[in-house]
């Protein structure tokens, strides 16, 4: 069984995994580690391939920001778009430091292309989490975009007259995540319309047709007072405390999914 030629073999491996104690912190129970991952923000629609000029989208990163307090950037979202306060970086504990080149304390933003891609490599890297893995799609990420190829390479220029651009459909990723990159994880999409009247029912139809765990749906104007969390068998209302100053609606929001999470995890290992 033991090489001779210095290489290791497939059964020195296996002898190896075999007889190592259990991982600790990560596999076999409930208590074990759990890892979200949080998408936030709007993504960007490059128009050209040395972009100049992209299509933007509304999203302020305000729901990833506030869903994730307790990071290493705690409250950020609640400190002023101050020029200054770029200027300094954090590090661990509550130190704060000067640096030396200006750093944006707000999360950077990423174009579609990229956005999509990150996601990707996030999940297929959480994958051995299993259920303990959760993704929160909150990012507003565009349904279109101009494919690389037919992208002009450089700036667009005026001089052409009106500009006639023709943007494709984004593939559905969310299929793809559930499917194929971490199928075990417990997946929270969220959904945006500005009209009330077809909100739950878009919100029905993506946890169906992409096998969602739940839907967070919401509204443009109030989304950031209340929400209806879809899941298979019910809504379910989350609305902020309006008689608490400075609550948020994502508070309770989490708590409801710091449940349904636990018992995702204790319905896959039973
Ligand atoms: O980023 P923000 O706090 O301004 O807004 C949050 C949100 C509306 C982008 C988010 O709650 C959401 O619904 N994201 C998915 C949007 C969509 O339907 O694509």
């Amino acid at each position: 069984m033991e090489s001779t030629n210095g290489l290791v073999t497939d059964a020195e491996i296996k002898s190896f995994f075999d007889s190592a104690p259990p991982l600790r912190d990560r596999v076999g129970n409930g208590s074990a580690r759990r890892v979200v991952c949080v998408t936030s923000g709007g993504t960007t629609v490059p128009l050209e391939q040395r972009c100049v000029r992209y299509i933007d989208n509304f999203s302020s990163g305000h729901r990833g920001a506030t869903s994730t307090e307790g990071s290493c950037q705690p409250y950020c979202r609640s400190l002023p778009e101050d020029p200054l306060l770029e200027c300094f970086e954090f590090t661990n504990g509550s130190n704060v430091q000067g640096c030396s080149s200006r750093s944006p304390v707000k999360t950077s933003f990423y174009n579609h292309f990229e956005y999509l891609q990150i996601l990707q490599m996030i999940a297929i890297s959480m994958r051995n989490l299993g259920p303990h893995a959760m993704f929160y799609l909150a990012a507003a990420v565009s349904d279109f975009y101009v494919p690389w190829k037919d992208m002009a390479e450089h700036k667009i220029q005026s001089a052409s007259g009106p500009l006639d651009m023709r943007l494709v459909q984004a593939p559905k990723m969310l299929s793809v995540l559930r499917k194929e990159w971490a199928p075990m994880a417990f997946c929270i999409s969220f959904k945006l319309e500005t009209d009330s009247k077809i909100l739950l029912e878009k919100a029905d139809m993506a946890l169906k047709k992409y096998k969602m765990h739940m839907v967070v749906a919401n509204e443009l104007v109030t989304r950031n007072e209340e929400v209806i969390v879809v899941t298979a068998d019910k809504k379910i209302p989350v609305c902020r405390d309006k008689t608490q100053p400075g609550s948020d609606v994502e508070n309770p929001l989490i708590e409801l999914l710091v449940e349904k999470h636990s018992a995702h995890i204790k319905d896959a290992d039973t």
